[in-house]
């Protein structure tokens, strides 16, 4: 039976090319894997997909009796939910450790860069595998979109060196437009409704017992947020409200100034103040160089929590 190959609950671009990249590798290695996804696949991943001709992976959200490969992501609050009833024979990862735990032994690569698809680089030089041109652009699209083209704090110098090595099997020069053209996708905010953006990029934290959901947009210009911040808050206060959750933050990411507006709904606003040294005014406050969820939110606030 197939082995699936996926990434974390409201998946990503990382997530979803992940999928694809690490479950061709294991196949050309002689394992019978399938990619597929936990969730709907947001605008900027549509892009990269049919620019590069590649379907979506099937979408699956039970993995009971199932051999799995995760990608992008090990702690259980991003998991399916019967994750405890599958066999993980591996992680492919750049994050914290999780919390999943395991009866068997498994595979990992964990590594601190800034893309799951550069260590899928790696794997693929390591094992002397050739990468197609088009996967290679799909590879290239994911390090450029979660290292924000190279801006995040998160990107190291061998995700620089993967994304240009990718850009060349890809035939690609002008790799940095590219990622450019997939921001501005990106910062089309105005197609969709508030609930689905706040939910674009959102993942659950548990933080000494508490609930803390965390999301995420990127975009060229904050302007675009201006006459929507009511309804944001709107949109996050009912999520705090159906999770029981502790809080709800939402990282309004600018790329070109390189800072977030982080909205906050909490029910204990002095902790959130506390973990960035800073005062909110009206549930908000400017965190410039802030850039990076992983690296520049959610360490702080685990630091309080
Ligand atoms: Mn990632």
């Amino acid at each position: 039976m197939s082995i699936f190959v996926f990434g974390h609950t409201t998946p990503d671009s990382d997530s979803i090319v992940g999928s694809i990249s690490l479950s061709y590798l294991k196949n050309q290695l002689g394992e019978d894997t399938t990619p597929t996804r936990q969730g709907e696949i947001n605008p900027e991943t549509k892009f990269i997909l049919d620019k590069f001709g590649y379907e979506k992976p099937k979408l699956k959200t039970s993995y009971a009796g199932e051999r799995v490969y995760l990608i992008d992501f090990m702690e259980s609050s991003q998991s399916p939910a019967d994750i405890d009833e599958a066999t993980i024979l591996g992680i492919v990862d750049h994050h914290k450790l999780g919390d999943l735990k395991t009866a068997t032994p498994l595979e990992m690569w964990v590594r601190p860069v800034g893309c799951s698809n550069t260590i899928v680089k790696q794997m693929f030089d390591y094992y002397g595998i050739d990468i197609p041109t088009n996967l290679a652009g799909m590879m290239m699209c994911a390090i450029l979109s979660d290292t924000v083209i190279f801006k995040s704090p998160t990107c190291t110098k061998e995700d620089t060196k993967a994304c240009k090595e990718l850009a060349k099997i890809a035939g690609i020069e002008d790799y940095k437009a590219l990622g450019m053209e997939m921001f501005i996708v990106k910062s089309d905010v105005l197609s969709a409704t508030k609930r689905e953006l706040v939910l674009r990029d959102f993942k659950d934290f548990n933080m000494g017992g508490n609930k803390i959901g965390v999301g995420q947009l990127e975009v060229v210009d904050l302007s675009v947020f201006d006459n929507m911040k009511d309804e944001l808050f709107q949109e996050m206060q009912n999520l705090k409200d159906e999770g029981e959750r502790h809080s709800v933050l939402l990282m309004l990411t600018d790329i070109m100034q390189e800072g977030t507006q982080l909205l906050a709904l909490s029910d204990e606003p002095s902790k959130i103040e506390d973990a960035f040294d800073k005062k909110l005014e009206n549930n908000q406050v400017w965190l410039p160089k802030v850039m990076s969820r992983k690296k520049q939110i959610i360490p702080f606030l685990e630091k309080i929590f």
